[in-house]
């Protein structure tokens, strides 16, 4: 991590405009971009309003290289070889769009505005996403697809704690970190993946807060742990399972917080595993508050008609057999004694307890997520489970405790902007999970994709690209060509964040500011920004009347119009005034999530128990132990080895992956794995290998790590197609569908990671490499 150089503006005649980083590393560093003669030459941190949230990363010095790479789409592309065989000429805009609105129009008439499907990158604008066009084609909208990635756990999150929105937020504000006593850092790698929040981490380790990091591998940021904890993969459920008996056999557990802020004492119906609530035996009854029993009375009664409810204990009431949700958890976690939670996870019986102990008993203790442990098949459940530590031991609502993710802008104050531009009331999409798509039936016959699909947001790539193959036309808009390009029939090239004709591209929140992001330089060749290519194709559908507002016009109506009361007495005009970013209206000390404000859950308290799950005998999060991470999963024999794909620190996803500098420290895809391992398979450092199995394959340059854990293998996501000597990672991912999240979520996460494979020495190898 750089921190803030002097800039030399006042003395050369050079610009420095800033502007705010967009990658999806989630980082929103504040970039003083050195401007001469038209040209981005330098790129150094600019200050933010809060001095704790200065900063980037070294990735986002080779910005310069990124922006004028060779491989930069300059033109809008038609395709003329066969589709896949990359084979485009050079056309105009107006050839480009025309194509495009002819195309969808023909499908719409005859097939209706669904037969269309929109995608998008996560990199991308939030006020052009094509989301506006997207709901108001063919008067009724078109297929989006959505979803997919960095969800499970939020699912869970939200699910335990109320909907705050998918990405919603439930971790306390980064500075407060200071205030923790101990941390889990768990399934997540800030060393690499969120370099600049790294700092809160360390900042608070400094001031004595210990740090325990959870993860397989030795990572970057377990170098830096007081301890390091590193079960098999995938069996991160059992472990929190096996923490949950620990703290309650010992009684480490938060009386006055279950009682008062959790669904503890409310009463379940053993038949059924659906709430007791009053008039119960009727079902036609609308269902009113869940029932607690009373110490006094003896009898089932509404919550807040007792001073005495009942934490634990089974009942008849007319004679149905009730339970405390605290009972059924407490007995539902009977079995994850130590020791077997020690042969499940392959840790010693004694760190478990040691770990329950000391974060029941350390002060205020946070639970900091990150998207490592979203990649299983079951993380929902996993993380309701991580949730369920933090309320058991009451650590929530206060500085220092808190359980939720701590990645990207999670630990931000949660500020909201005004709405963008109205919409009809008709406006809509018709959402498609991702993780469905070329798994049914869709009425989609062509995709608009922003950025690169296939190859970014898909597991088991191999069936999406069939499915990609069946599409009758594909429009891909890019910075660079990349490997859904190549499937493409029309290319268009976008502006990156840096190239605008605006003013205000975006406004975002982070930390706890308000930031603008500026045009620093025109655009690149004949790129155009998304937000007037969608409005350029939206006037040629007839639509232009819903896209009169330039994109400086919609951030000013997002920051006059913001109805929070963190923008109060800001204006957009001061915002501009200020540079380009300003401190928001909030306190200056570090935001603490459910502090004042109460849980969003249907009874106002935190959930551990869902009754809607318990049809799937998931009410409780259970361990389920059907995924393919698991050493017992049936295909463990033929495909001993797991292969994650973590985050790479020289990439955001893909972003970065043409430019010189991160080449020259990483030039190739790499498959990492304990030597032990390659030996075993006639692999030495440095030879390529082959990774495959029933879904697909990858050959990459095997690297032998003595740090990485035995069965485990690991090629970071994002590179692109032309990178592979053969195949792709992305073949070989799995996109398994979990029933309990499409039940209550209507679409499930792809679990990326539990994705088993066995490795051999690859018969072809890549140009230019050793015999
Ligand atoms: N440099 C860089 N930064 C990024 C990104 C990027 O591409 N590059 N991407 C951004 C985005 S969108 C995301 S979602 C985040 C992701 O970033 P992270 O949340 O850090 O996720 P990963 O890198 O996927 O994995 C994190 C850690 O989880 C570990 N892990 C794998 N399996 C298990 C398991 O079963 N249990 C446990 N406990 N740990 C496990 C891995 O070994 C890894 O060290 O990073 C963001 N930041
Ligand atoms: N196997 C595997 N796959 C994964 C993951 C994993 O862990 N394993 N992680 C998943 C996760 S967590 C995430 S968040 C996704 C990220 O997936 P994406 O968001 O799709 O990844 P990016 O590489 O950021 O962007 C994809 C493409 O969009 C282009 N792009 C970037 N910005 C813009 C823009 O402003 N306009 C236009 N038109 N194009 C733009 C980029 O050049 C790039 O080609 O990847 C997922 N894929
Ligand atoms: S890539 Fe991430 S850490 Fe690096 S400058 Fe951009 S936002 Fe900051
Ligand atoms: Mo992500």
């Amino acid at each position: 991590m750089i921190r803030m150089a002097k800039s030399n503006s006042s003395v050369s005649p050079e610009q420095v405009v800033n502007t705010v980083c967009a990658h999806n590393c989630g980082g929103r560093s504040r970039l003083a971009c050195t401007v001469r003669d038209g040209v981005l030459v330098r790129v150094e941190p600019a200050p933010a309003p809060d001095d704790a949230y200065t900063g980037l990363c070294v990735r986002c010095l080779t910005l310069p290289q990124w922006v004028y790479s060779k491989e930069r789409i300059k033109t809008p592309m038609r395709r003329v070889g066969p589709r896949g065989s990359g084979q485009f000429v050079p056309i105009s805009w107006d050839e480009a769009l025309d194509e495009i609105v002819d195309r969808f129009n023909a499908l719409i008439d005859a097939h209706g505005s669904s037969s269309i499907a929109f995608v998008r990158s996560t990199s991308a604008s939030p006020i052009a996403s094509y989301t506006r066009l997207a709901s108001l084609l063919g008067g009724g909208g078109t297929s989006n697809f959505y979803g997919g990635v960095d969800m499970a756990v939020h699912m869970g999150l939200n699910s335990t704690f109320g909907d705050k929105g998918m990405y919603g937020q439930h971790s306390n504000e980064w500075t407060d970190r200071l205030n923790s006593k101990l941390t889990i850092v768990w399934g997540h790698n800030p060393a690499e993946t969120a370099m600049t929040a790294m700092r809160h981490l360390l900042n608070a380790r400094d001031a004595g807060c210990q740090v325990v990091v959870i993860d397989p591998r030795y990572s970057a940021t377990a170098m830096h742990a007081n301890w390091w904890i590193a079960p098999r993969p995938g069996s991160d459920l059992a472990l929190a399972l096996g923490l949950l008996h620990v703290l309650i056999v010992e009684g480490l557990i938060d009386r006055p917080f279950l009682f008062d802020h959790s669904c503890a004492p409310f009463l379940v119906r053993t038949d059924s595993g659906k709430y007791f609530r009053s008039g119960d035996a009727s079902t036609s009854e609308k269902p009113s508050a869940p029932q607690v029993w009373d110490l006094h009375s003896g009898r089932a009664v509404e919550l807040n008609s007792t001073a005495a409810p009942a934490l634990e204990g089974r009942f008849e009431v007319n004679g149905v057999s009730v339970a405390t949700a605290f009972t059924l958890l407490t007995d539902s976690v009977a079995k994850y004694t130590p020791s077997h939670v020690a042969e499940l996870t392959g840790l010693d019986a004694s760190d478990i307890v040691d770990l329950a102990r000391t974060y029941a008993k350390a002060g205020p203790a946070q639970i900091g997520l990150g998207y490592g442990v979203d990649r299983y098949k079951h993380s929902e459940l996993f993380a309701r489970a991580a949730a369920a530590i933090a309320i058991v031991t009451g650590n929530i609502g206060k500085p220092g405790a808190g359980v939720g993710v701590q990645s990207h802008y999670h630990g931000s104050h949660p500020a909201r902007l005004g709405p963008g531009p109205a919409l009809p009331k008709w406006a809509s999409t018709k959402p498609v999970p991702m993780i469905e798509v070329g798994r049914r039936d869709l009425p989609v016959r062509a995709v608009f994709c922003q950025g690169d699909w296939i190859n970014q947001r898909m597991g088991d790539m191999n069936t999406s690209l069939a499915y990609l193959k069946t599409l009758e036309f594909v429009v891909t808009v890019d910075h660079f060509f990349q490997t859904t390009t190549q499937w493409s029939d029309i290319v268009l090239p976008a502006c990156t964040f840096l190239e605008d004709n605006s003013a205000a591209r975006d406004a975002l929140v982070f930390g706890n500011s308000i930031y603008l992001r500026p045009k620093v330089i025109d655009p690149v060749g004949e790129a155009r920004t998304d937000f007037e290519i969608e409005r350029d194709l939206a006037r040629r559908f007839g639509l232009g009347e819903w896209f009169r507002e330039s994109s400086e016009d919609v951030v000013r109506g997002q920051i006059d119009g913001a109805r929070d009361p963190a923008f109060d007495n800001i204006t957009y005009d001061q915002v501009v005034q200020a540079g380009g970013a300003i401190r928001l209206n909030v306190p200056t000390t570090p935001h603490v999530q459910y502090g004042n404000d109460g849980f969003t859950t249907k009874s106002g308290r935190a959930e551990f128990y869902i009754e809607e799950l318990a049809e799937l005998g998931e009410a409780l999060p259970a361990f389920v132990a059907d995924h393919e991470a698991l050493l017992t999963h049936a295909l463990a024999e033929r495909y001993p080895m797991l292969l994650v794909q973590t985050h790479a620190r020289q990439r955001a996803h893909s972003t970065f992956f043409n430019t010189a500098w991160t080449l020259e420290i990483w030039p190739e895809p790499i498959l990492e794995m304990n030597p032990d391992d390659a030996r075993q398979r006639g692999l030495a450092n440095g030879e390529m290998a082959e990774a495959y199995n029933d879904r697909g394959h990858v050959v990459a340059r095997v690297v032998c790590n003595p740090d990485f854990p035995p069965g485990m293998c690991n090629i970071t996501e994002g590179w692109k197609q032309q990178q592979y000597a053969d195949g792709n990672v992305q073949e070989l991912t799995n996109s398994e569908i979990n029933a309990g999240q499409t039940l209550i979520w209507g679409h499930a996460n792809i679990p990326f990671f539990d994705t088993r494979v066995e490795i051999r020495p690859a018969a072809l190898k890549r140009q230019g490499a050793e015999a």
